[in-house]
């Protein structure tokens, strides 16, 4: 389990290098260059500079989190060529300055969505919330509406380019279905992995969060059959998976012990976290501690230590502690609690493969 911790940049987060130095054992930062509007090729310039930089403080960048996918590709519009050949050349750039694995997603417009960025749990710290009637009665004209009207709008997860272009993008979606949406991924991986390959790099599909369609768009990455579906389009070994626990966890349906124990083996990279289920389907993220949510985050990491998993792990989403003020879900204090759980879990996991031996280092 090789442990990193997710950073936004010099200019864009409120946790520094220094601060995340001091949790323990963290390996990498995952990064990316989040001013990148999607689409355009990542400069071999910009991306030295900021290895440089993560590495002046012995970590290293090996995980780039995320390169967008332009919405031509998943459109599969004619300009979507273009953009292949933009994504295959940041690849090659990533490739070269020794990243092995990139995450990305195939959600239409919207990346992550809650309906409520701030919602106070019984301890009184506050966390991500999902309210689903909210989202399911939501007249996607509404939205459009709202989104066009605001322009100073952001969203964490939001791409502040696609503000301008919400009518035009959900016109274009009218035409395309969960099998065109299909066809448009298989599509843009066979163009890409054999260069992601070549590159020595994993790419590594996130998840749709939450996972089923909202605002009447098509959502494919869903659960275990999607896994499935997504890993026979291509034996690449550079085809893998963001084993992601908070976002198919969200649907009670996806057994994320089961799920690991079947796709860890392909997933260099996961996101451990976990949510609340309610009856109604709303859910909201909770400490990763197993007993406070609805997942198995113990299960789930047993079974990464009964395959010696060697792949990249981030805590995901935390809630906000000790007034922290902080991007929604990416504070230092909670993401670092999990941290410190996730490294028990494994330390625990392992010492018990081999006999429960007292030498510390075992
Ligand atoms: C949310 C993240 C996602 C993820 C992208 C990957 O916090 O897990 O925004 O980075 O979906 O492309």
């Amino acid at each position: 389990m090789n442990m990193t911790f997710r950073w936004y940049g010099r200019n864009n987060d409120t946790v520094n290098l220094e601060n995340i130095q001091q949790i323990p054992d963290v390996k990498g930062i995952v990064w990316a260059l989040h001013h990148k509007p999607a689409g355009d090729v990542w400069e071999k310039e910009e991306i030295q500079s900021e290895l440089e930089y993560i590495q002046s403080f012995g970590f290293h960048g090996e995980v780039v989190e995320s390169v967008n996918v332009h919405e031509s590709i998943k459109l599969g519009n004619e300009e979507r060529d273009f953009y292949i050949e933009n994504y295959k050349q940041t690849i090659r750039n990533l490739g070269e300055f020794g990243v092995k694995v990139i995450c990305y997603n195939f959600m239409p417009i919207f990346d992550w969505t809650r309906t409520e960025l701030y919602k106070e749990l019984p301890d009184g710290s506050t966390a991500l919330f999902y309210e689903k009637l909210k989202v399911d009665n939501l007249d996607p004209q509404e939205l459009i509406d709202t989104v066009a009207a605001a322009s100073d709008l952001t969203l964490p997860g939001w791409e502040p380019e696609k503000l301008a272009r919400i009518k035009e993008l959900f016109e274009a979606y009218k035409e395309i279905g969960e099998s065109d949406l299909w066809r448009n991924l298989g599509y843009f991986l066979h163009e890409i992995l054999p260069v992601a390959e070549e590159a020595g790099i994993k790419m590594a599909i996130h998840p749709d969060d939450p996972p089923w369609s909202i605002f009447g768009l098509p959502r494919i990455m869903t659960g275990r059959e999607s896994l499935e579906k997504l890993l026979a389009i291509s034996d690449s070994p550079s085809n893998g998976i963001t084993f992601c626990t908070g976002s198919l966890g969200a649907n009670p349906a996806n057994d994320m012990v089961k799920l690991a124990a079947e796709f860890a083996g392909r997933s260099p990279f996961a996101h451990i976290r976990n949510v609340k289920i309610y009856e109604n389907g709303d859910f909201i993220e909770t400490s990763h501690l197993t007993s406070d949510g609805s997942i198995n985050i113990k299960g789930v990491v047993k079974e990464l230590s009964d395959i010696q998993y060697e792949g990249y792990v981030r805590p995901d989403h935390g809630r906000h502690i000790w007034d922290e003020k902080c991007r929604p879900g990416y504070g230092l204090y909670d993401r670092a609690l999990g941290i410190m759980y996730l490294h028990g879990l494994w330390d625990a996991y392992q010492s018990e493969k081999r006999g429960n031996s007292n030498v510390s280092n075992s």
